[in-house]
Order: structure tokens, then sequence, then C-alpha cells
């Protein structure tokens, strides 16, 4: 057994019945090895076994009551993976699913994201197995009240600086903040991804789904190509979705299928994002209505059948694992050419393997996704500085940003033996800057 596969052993054994966190370690430190190979001294000073253990995980109840009167208890999460480079950060999601495992790999995917990002930013995530669907706006409310109330100790703006993810969005940033502000009386950056009128930053709500179609445009460019024409699958229908269908058909892509958790729409006319938007954002619907209203259009019940349909390029961006190798290899079959992942670990490590085999360009989260939380260290920036960048300030920095990331892991990939292979590269380019800050700081 080399270092890696006796690190990623010791991981399992010692946390076992962590599914995700064994699957997004597996992925990353396989694609570290050629660093570690070269740098033996890592291994003295066990850097890989640090590096997979979280600084801290905070674990706590959050109790809550419904607007009949009935008290509810759920899990709230917040784990402090690593701070070598800046105070953790990392956004925070409200799905039933919600478990140790699941933020962990978040978690630990978010260390490299935010490095790649170029900013001074550590990694963090966090969460609740609380369900938002169909509650009202004050059960809403109460809930972020009373998770923020043990999570306000835990945090701060030079500490660590949660955000949105799933069934986290404007709306609950907005509570979260206020209870914040209320118990520590501070108006600070200490979340992102706040409103305008209280210290957000222009782009922030865009930046995940435009800065995904920016690395992937540049991936597209630097082979003669672009958007222009290309039938694009985008799964979700949410925050990092509908903004990706929006710069996407802006630059002349056509989109023709999206979903949420129930099932998906196909519109071989073309997605009405404007109807989107008024189901998801507006109604928070279910995306079948859209059938309802656009002639033409056909909603088919369940997610899978979404990977059926051909197309040029495949942006999924709803959950982890929901591409697997039978799903990539339907993609293939139909012609994909480019996979850009807007979710976190969207494919699973088969799916991975079927597109890398087949030569289609598979651009990994934690580049693709990484203009989110890049545009969330701007809003730090601007909420520290006390300014406000105008929307064209901030979107230029933030394509300036994805195109770096691409050419950083295309380059890395090449330096370390493994041209083309971008998890390879995503991987070492944003852990070499993570090993170096930690070996600097000594055994901590
Ligand atoms: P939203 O809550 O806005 O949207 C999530 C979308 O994915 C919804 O359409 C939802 O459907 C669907 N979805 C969620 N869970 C499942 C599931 N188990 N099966 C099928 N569909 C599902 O979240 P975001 O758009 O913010 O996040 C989407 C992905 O992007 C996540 O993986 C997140 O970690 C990642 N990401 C988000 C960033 C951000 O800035 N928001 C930054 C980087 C990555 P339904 O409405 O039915 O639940
Ligand atoms: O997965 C992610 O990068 C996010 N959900 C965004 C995190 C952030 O801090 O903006």
């Amino acid at each position: 057994m080399d270092y890696v596969e006796r690190v990623l052993d010791q991981l399992k054994r010692k946390n076992p019945n962590e599914p995700e966190f064994h699957q997004a370690a597996t992925e990353i430190l396989n694609g570290l090895r050629p660093v570690v190979e070269k740098h033996p001294e890592y291994e003295k000073a066990a850097l890989l076994e640090r590096f997979v253990e979280p600084e801290r995980v905070v674990l706590f109840r959050v109790p809550w009551v419904d607007d009949a009167g009935a008290v509810h208890v759920n899990k709230g999460y917040r784990v402090q993976f690593n701070s070598a480079i800046g105070p953790y950060k990392g956004g925070l999601r409200f799905h039933p699913s919600v478990n140790l495992s699941i933020i962990k790999f978040l978690g630990l995917e978010q260390i490299l994201k935010n490095s790649l990002t170029g900013l001074p930013i550590g990694g963090g995530k966090g969460g609740s197995d609380f369900d938002p669907k169909g509650r009202s706006d004050g059960e809403i409310m109460r809930f972020c009240q009373s998770f923020m109330t043990e999570l306000y100790r835990h945090i701060g703006q030079d500490t660590d600086v949660p955000a949105g993810d799933i069934g986290v969005g404007g709306r609950e940033i907005g509570f979260l903040f206020g209870q914040y502000k209320r118990i520590r009386n501070e108006h600070v950056g200490v979340l992102t991804g706040r409103g305008l009128t209280y210290g957000g930053s222009l782009v922030r709500t865009e930046a995940t789904g435009y800065g995904l179609v920016y690395i992937t445009e540049e991936a597209l460019k630097v082979r003669g190509d672009s958007f222009k024409g290309k039938t694009v699958v985008i799964s979700g229908s949410g925050n990092v979705a509908i903004y990706a269908c929006e710069k996407a058909q802006s630059l002349g892509a056509k989109v023709v299928a999206m979903y949420d958790s129930n099932g998906y729409i196909y519109d071989k006319a073309g997605i009405r994002l404007d109807v989107v938007k008024q189901i998801k954002e507006v109604e928070r619907a279910r995306i079948k209505e859209y059938a309802a209203r656009v002639k033409g259009a056909e909603y088919h019940e369940g997610c899978k059948g979404i990977w059926s349909v051909p197309c040029d390029i495949a942006l999924p961006c709803a959950t982890q694992n929901e591409i697997d190798g039978d799903s990539a290899r339907l993609l293939v079959k139909n012609g994909v050419k480019y996979v850009a992942e807007g979710a976190n670990m969207p494919t699973d490590l088969e799916g991975i393997s079927v597109f890398q085999k087949a030569g289609v360009v598979f651009l990994p989260a934690k580049a693709a996704n990484a203009g989110g939380v890049a545009t969330s260290a701007l809003e730090m920036a601007q909420s520290s500085g006390r300014l406000f960048w105008s929307f064209e300030e901030v979107d230029a920095k933030l394509k300036k940003i994805m195109v770096d990331i691409y050419h950083n892991m295309d380059k890395a990939a090449e330096e370390y033996g493994c041209a083309g292979d971008y998890v390879a590269g995503a991987n070492i380019a944003g852990f070499i800057k993570v090993a170096a800050a930690m070996m600097a700081q000594g055994v901590v």
C-alpha cells in the first residue's frame, strides 16, 4: 500500500458509514498521488492524515415550533474543516438528506475549491436535515433563528463565514443574518449571499451559474469552439441551474431540459427561463407547472430520464451522484462533448471514468462551480472595506477568476503527468497552496 492508499484505508476504518465522505476523499487523494510522491516530507508531517480530519465538527440541536404549535427538533451541523489559508468558508444546506457524511464530503471539497479561487478562504460546510418544502415564511424564519441561536458562537467574519447551498437562498440568509446581528450587536460580513440593502454583493445570486458557464466557455474557446448553437441539458432548477441557463442562453446555446426532484421538463424549442423563474423563484412551485404553461413542452416524472436527452453539453446542477455509470454511458452514446459540474460531486466515480475514457471534456465541481464562493469572497472584501462594487466590476472579476482556474488546473495536470485530466489537475492546483500553508504553520 502506498501513502495515499494507507490514508484512505485508515479514513474508511475511522469513519464508517460515511459513503459520500469516502467517495470525495477517494477522488481527491488519488489525484494527489503525484504531489505526495514528489514531496516525501508531506508523509513525515502526516499532512494527508491532517488534511482529511476536520479541525472541528459542531453538532447541535435545533428546536422550533411550526404554525400549528407543534414542536420539532432537527440536527444542526457546522464542519470547520481547514483554516490554513483563511477563515472557514462554505455554504449551509437545508435538506432532509443532510447527515455528517454529506457535510464532510462538501467540506473537504470546499477546501480545494476555495484554494482554487486564489482568494484567502479556508474550507467549511454546514446545514441541517430540516426540510423547507411546504413550510411558511414564518416557519422558515423561526427555524433559521433557532439555528443561528447556536451557530453564532462558532462563526465570525474572521473565523467562519457561512453562505447558501441547497435549500438556503436569499430569504434564509436574511433571517440568519438578522438573528446573528441581534445576538452579537454587530453588522459585519459574517454571512455571504446577503441582500443588496444589507451588505450583499451584486452578482452573488448569479455567480455560481455564470461562473460555470464562463469556465466552460474557456474550455470551448481553447478548442476553437463556443456555446453558439449548442444543445445543453441542465439538471436542477434552483439557484445554480437557473443562472447557468441564463448565461448559456445569452451566449447562444439552446437549453432543452431542466428538472426538480420530482421530474424533468423537455422543451425542444428551448427553455423559457422567465417561466422557470416565475415557477421556482417566485411561486416556489414544482417544475411540472412548466409543461402546463408552455405549449409544446413535455413533463416526465422522475429525474434520471433527463440524461437520455441528447445534448452537446451537460451541466448537472442539482445534487451529488445524479450521474452514475449508466447515465454517463447514455450521454456519451448520444454525443455529449462537455460535462461541467455545477453541483457538488454530481458525477459518481464510475461516471467520471466513463466520461474521461470517452474523451469528454470533464470539468469537475471544485473548479467549475467555484464562482459562487469566489464571489462570496468578493462580498467579504467589500464588507471589510465598506465598499460596493458595480455589477460590471464584480462580473469581470468573476470571469477572470474562472478563466484563471481553467488554466491553473490545465497546467497542473500537465506538470504532474496527467494532461487533460482536470479531476487530478483541480485537486493538485488546489492542494499545493493548502499544503504549503499547512507545512509553514507546523503541526497544528
Ligand atoms: P437550490 O436549493 O437552489 O436548488 C437545488 C435544485 O436541485 C432544485 O431544483 C432541487 O429540486 C434539486 N435537487 C435537490 N436535491 C435533489 C435530489 N436529491 N434529487 C433531485 N433533485 C434535487 O440549490 P443550489 O442551486 O444552490 O445548489 C445546487 C447544487 O449546486 C448543490 O449541489 C450545491 O451544493 C451546488 N453549489 C451551489 C452553490 C451556490 O452558490 N448556491 C455554489 C456551488 C455549488 P427540488 O426543488 O425539487 O428540491
Ligand atoms: O458549494 C459551494 O461552494 C457553495 N455552496 C457556496 C459557498 C459560499 O460560501 O459561497
